[in-house]
């Protein structure tokens, strides 16, 4: 998707011109991968701008961190005000955030311990992800070949920028072949999440979702469609899904900061439910972005304002 420039951006502590945001081309996540990143959205409400959970995926970007030995040159606190600064600075009412914490430039080879550490934080506009139907319409997914990488070759459970080849392996597999998403398995055969989305199915009522042991990333948004589904008087399982479940299901909808709650179609050419967005998915996608624009008492704490 294509980003439309904004005026500034965060670097290790400074609001530089969008222009000037640059690296080496020796930087050395460039050539291993060696970062680890966030992504996190603000929306517009009465208080103006908040930033949906910000607290939450910040101490997920230190899990990540934490997971590749990377020490964040940043206190969580001092991370929480350049996000917000960095909104202020481009005056948006509302965003997507992507936080980065990389390895630079001055040192090559695979001991990523000896390069130095840098933060940047880009904010920019971003619509639906997965196109502008896909809210409403919901989307055709791909199960894909490529499997999703395992626990124990990396880590699921950590955003590292390295990570994401396999997902786009996936993304490129399923959009060459006319698909608008990909869903990936883990190497037991068992529904992990999407490139970059977590996967819910709704059957008889009731939702379930991969477990985090199966390999899904711990999405937010994926956790707080949890606690609204059950809020709104929901089970919510969290087990092992095979293809099949996907193709059985009543209604599936994917989660994610980017692609927010877009239902899901088509898996596989097998039409799943009517075909449409389900009148589950509608009612979680209703209260997520009611609660995502501060409309909703009950959520307001996951409304953290710029100020
Ligand atoms: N699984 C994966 C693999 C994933 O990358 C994401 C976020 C999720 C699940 C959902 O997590 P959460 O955002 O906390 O609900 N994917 C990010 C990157 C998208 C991109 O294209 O880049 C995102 O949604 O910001």
């Amino acid at each position: 998707m294509p980003v439309t420039e904004v005026d500034k951006i965060w670097m290790d502590g400074q609001l530089v011109d969008w222009k000037d945001a640059k690296v080496h081309v020796l930087t050395h996540a460039l050539h291993y991968g060696s970062g680890v990143f966030e992504g996190i959205r603000a929306y517009e409400t009465t208080q103006g701008p908040a930033v949906f959970r910000l607290s939450d995926h910040l101490r997920r970007l230190a899990r990540s961190a934490h997971i590749y030995h990377m020490e964040i040159p940043f206190s969580q606190g001092e991370l929480h005000g350049a996000v917000r600064d960095t909104i202020r600075a481009n005056g948006l009412a509302s965003c997507y955030i992507r936080p980065l914490v990389f390895r630079g430039y001055g040192e090559m080879g695979l001991n990523p311990l000896v390069a130095p550490v840098s933060v940047s934080i880009a904010v920019w506009k971003w619509g639906a992800y997965l196109g502008e139907d896909a809210l409403d319409a919901g989307v055709r997914v791909k199960v894909s070949s490529w499997k999703r990488n395992d626990n124990n070759s990396l880590p699921p459970a950590a955003k590292g920028t390295g990570q994401y080849i396999n997902s786009s392996l996936a993304k490129m597999e399923a959009v060459k072949a006319g698909y608008d998403e990909a869903v990936m398995l883990n190497v037991h055969g068992y529904v992990t999440d999407g490139s970059g989305e977590n996967v819910f199915v709704v059957r008889d009522g009731a939702l379930a979702t991969p477990p985090l042991a199966d390999g899904c990333l711990e999405g937010i948004t994926r956790d707080s469609v949890m606690t609204i589904a059950r809020d709104l008087g929901y089970d919510v399982l969290e087990r092992s899904l095979t293809r099949t479940d996907l193709y059985e299901a009543d209604e599936a909808f994917f989660t994610g900061t980017a692609a927010e709650l877009t239902p899901i179609r088509e898996v596989d050419d097998r039409v799943v439910g009517s075909g449409q967005r389900g009148g589950v998915t509608k009612e979680i996608q209703q209260m997520f972005f009611a609660a995502a624009r501060g409309e909703l008492e009950r959520y307001r704490a996951w409304n953290e304002p710029v100020g």
